[in-house]
């Protein structure tokens, strides 16, 4: 993960609590200060005397130096049945038995923290040494010699070359967000039982293979060009992707780490992927029910409630089981919309935050959730800001945060105004984060034209001609749930948002939604053509043709889908083997 532009000292390896009462304005500290530009003093790598460590076998080092969530690295390593000793000394980092450092954050403040702590010189000695160590993903670019990530800053200075920013001028989506294929290079153990799997990248950032630093890299993606997915010399591994976020097959690599004897399923094949797959994506709607459970629901163009004489709120199943259904099913991803969020304090909403501690306890793909994100004052007039909710969020297990109506708020302003404040929600998410984490949620709803003229805002002619015969329609952005219609459009607000910070759109459709019959094709083939970031194509899977039929005729990154999993109608694996027969990439 990068962009995030705090680094607390004083949190540093501190284990954070992920209870709602220690979420204080101190919490967070912000280095206000401009990252930098100027590069770094070089760092000597004066060798240090390493003590034997006493730590037993079962026991992980873990540097986590407090700029962001690394929640899922601490349940994955749980989860491989490791203990965890946070570093809080450098001298810790060089008594390890074996290391794992999951950065998080921009380049800058993570070198800035770890100079300033002298953990980037016992990290140098230690790697110098041939200690057991992984990098993951910042883990692994803070190895190199700089960055052009808010730089030039220089890195640690152990692999030669730079680490630069994806082009997207040639047609790829940046961040590079999704399930990449590799191209193993030299045995690497850590990837033995890859082969034609699929891992989890999400990057802005990336380091290029070069003859300097061939003797390093184990692996390459393919992604617009070749970039380093890891490296590997010696007892010294890093990966680009995300092991804790790629399923099964990443918890190998993590096995393969923690337990170099354990034995793999299968040497590395020639395998099936080959690029950046498509992603299937399952949502569940989540809401508390007149009784005051939480429950998964689902709506009929967003009327969750049963059409009964009760007219209680549709309850379909308990949201921790199912997340942790989908996973095993397949599902690349899962996302939480809390849909009530808009009117409910959702820090109040305790149980939600255990919904994501929980699921992210048992689920290793990534986690999004939404729903609520916005500044909040309580009744005591105790203020909240829109970053506090998401860095609770965060903390509790989402490697993403999805913003609705703030954002659309935001949009119509910066539209109006032409000024980043950057005080909207999504920039100041973005901006501590990055903007790989955030996802705005557009909920838009099909108003038909008899003119393209008869609106200020983008129209398009229609596939299928409306009511009364239109031809036009303009796709109208709501806030609250679909509760109200806003004066900008879809197209507006995409650009809008990709401008002020957003990594990704999830682009639903309030007349498809439930539907199950397709979906709009129309929206998903404007706004996909309209933005560089990724588009989650949403609402109106019924069939495992529509899922085809959005990827082939749109520009959409990710289709999700919620009814036809949750009524058991369509499982993923059957949306998942359509799509390779019709050859489309997807994660097997
Ligand atoms: O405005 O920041 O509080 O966020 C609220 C979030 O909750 C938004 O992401 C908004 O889309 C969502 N939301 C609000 N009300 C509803 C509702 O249904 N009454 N759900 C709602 C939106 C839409 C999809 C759905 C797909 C696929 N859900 O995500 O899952 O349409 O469904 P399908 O496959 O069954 O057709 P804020």
């Amino acid at each position: 993960m990068e962009g995030v532009r705090y680094a607390s000292f004083t949190s540093f390896a501190t284990t954070k609590s992920s209870s709602f009462s220690a979420l204080s304005p101190s919490s967070i500290i912000i280095l206000r200060q401009k990252p930098h530009k100027k590069a770094l003093k070089s760092i000597s790598h004066r060798n240090l005397v390493i003590s034997a460590s006493s730590a037993s076998n079962s026991v992980v080092t873990l540097l986590d130096y407090g700029a962001g969530n690394v929640r899922s690295v601490r349940n994955a390593i749980r989860y491989l049945g490791f203990e965890i000793e946070d570093v809080r000394t450098p001298k810790d980092i060089l008594n390890a038995e074996r290391l794992i450092f999951p950065g998080v954050g921009a380049f800058a403040s993570a070198m800035d923290v770890l100079t300033k702590t002298g953990m980037a010189e016992a990290l140098c000695t230690y790697i110098k040494n041939d200690r057991p160590f992984l990098g993951i993903c910042l883990g692994l670019q803070l190895l190199f010699e700089s960055s052009e990530e808010n730089g030039p800053v220089n890195g640690l200075g152990l692999i030669p070359s730079v680490v630069g920013r994806f082009n997207s001028s040639n047609g790829f989506r940046v961040p590079h967000i999704g399930w990449n294929a590799l191209q193993v290079a030299k045995d690497s153990e850590i990837l033995d039982d890859i082969g034609d799997h699929h891992v989890y990248f999400v990057h802005s950032y990336r380091a290029m293979p070069s003859d300097d630093n061939k003797e390093w890299v184990s692996s390459t993606c393919n992604y617009g060009d070749d970039f380093i997915a890891s490296i590997r010399r010696g007892n010294a591994h890093a990966v680009q992707f995300h092991p804790e976020k790629s399923g099964d097959v990443g918890l190998s690599v993590l096995r393969r780490f923690l337990n170099p004897k354990s034995q793999g399923t299968k040497k590395p094949t020639q395998g099936k992927a080959s690029k950046l797959a498509k992603r299937v994506i399952a949502c569940l709607d989540v809401r508390t029910n007149d009784k005051g459970d939480l429950v998964v629901t689902k709506g009929d163009q967003y009327d969750v409630r049963e059409h009964t004489k009760e007219n209680e709120v549709r309850n379909l199943g308990k949201p921790v089981e199912l997340a942790g259904q989908y996973y095993k099913d397949g599902a690349d991803e899962v996302s939480f919309l809390n849909i009530t969020g808009f009117r409910d304090f959702p820090l109040g909403d305790l149980p939600m935050l255990e919904v994501l501690r929980h699921t992210s306890e048992n689920v290793f793909v990534p986690l999004t959730v939404g729903g609520g994100i916005r500044d909040f004052t309580d009744a005591n007039g105790r203020h909240y800001s829109s970053l506090e909710v998401a860095s609770e969020y965060f903390r509790s297990g989402a490697d993403k945060i999805s913003i609705g109506s703030d954002a659309v708020y935001a949009g119509e302003e910066y539209i109006k105004t032409k000024v980043k404040t950057g005080n909207s929600s999504l920039e100041q998410i973005s901006r501590v984060y990055g903007n790989q984490a955030v996802v705005v949620s557009i909920d838009p709803r099909r108003v038909y034209l008899k003119s393209p003229n008869d609106v200020q805002f983008k129209t398009i002619s229609v596939t299928k001609p409306g009511p009364s015969g239109e031809e036009y329609a303009w796709y109208q952005c709501t806030v609250n749930g679909g509760r109200e219609g806003r004066p900008i459009g879809a197209y507006e607000l995409a650009k809008a948002v990709e401008e002020l910070g957003a990594g990704e759109i999830l682009l639903n459709c309030i007349d498809c939604d439930g539907q199950g019959k397709g979906f709009d094709i129309d929206l998903i083939k404007l706004i996909s053509d309209a933005v560089s970031i990724p588009v989650i194509a949403s609402s109106g899977a019924g069939a495992v043709e529509h899922f085809s039929e959005v990827f082939v005729k749109t520009n959409a990154s990710a289709a999700l889908a919620a009814g036809i999993f949750h009524r058991k109608e369509v499982p993923i694996q059957s949306v998942k083997g359509h799509l390779l027969e019709e050859g489309i990439e997807v994660r097997i």
